[in-house]
């Protein structure tokens, strides 16, 4: 495997992994302010961003590559309130994107077109996940810091968030 790309996938190991314990503490915290529902979406998130990283693990040795399992910064543990939360996981999905991007404009400079094959199921993932993030964060800005719409929006969240995965 080529080394920039090995080191690339490697860079992209960690983001998921990092991804899936910000969501584990986006989670934690949610559950602790008794948003139910925003906590069962990013425990499901937490779990998701865990298999990305895993698939990553497993490609690169299946391809020979030297996985370096790594080490990760500390999550944020506490938000304003709900508004800042979406934002924060609009930003770290655009994040992993833009990473992503990268990495498909790498394999094309070095010819390598398995892993930009392998790569495209996280293209369409990544635009999944911005998606739902964007329709999330939408309506909670148009809630506003209105008490009981953020109660509904705890209590629709995850049929808000099905309804837009199977569109
Ligand atoms: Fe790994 O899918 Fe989002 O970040």
């Amino acid at each position: 495997m080529n080394a920039t790309i090995e080191e690339l996938l490697n860079n992209q190991i960690k983001f998921e992994a990092q991804a899936s314990i910000q969501y584990l503490a986006m989670a934690s915290w949610a559950d602790a302010e008794g948003y139910n529902g925003v906590a069962e979406f990013f425990y499901n998130q937490s779990e998701e961003e865990r298999t990305h990283m895993t698939k990553l693990v497993k490609f690169v040795n299946e391809r020979s590559g030297k996985v370096i399992v790594p080490a990760l910064d500390a999550p944020k543990p506490a938000y304003n309130g709900l508004n800042e939360l979406f934002e924060k996981f609009l930003e770290s999905e655009e994040f992993v994107t833009q990473q992503i991007n990268h990495i498909i404009f790498e394999c094309l400079q070095h010819k390598d077109y398995n892993v930009h094959n392998f790569m495209q199921w996280y293209v369409s993932e990544q635009l999944e996940e911005e998606a739902v993030a964007r329709t999330l964060l939408d309506k909670l800005n148009i809630i506003g810091g209105d008490k009981s719409g953020h109660y509904l929006f705890d209590r629709d969240i995850l049929t808000i968030a099905a309804s837009h995965e199977d569109e």
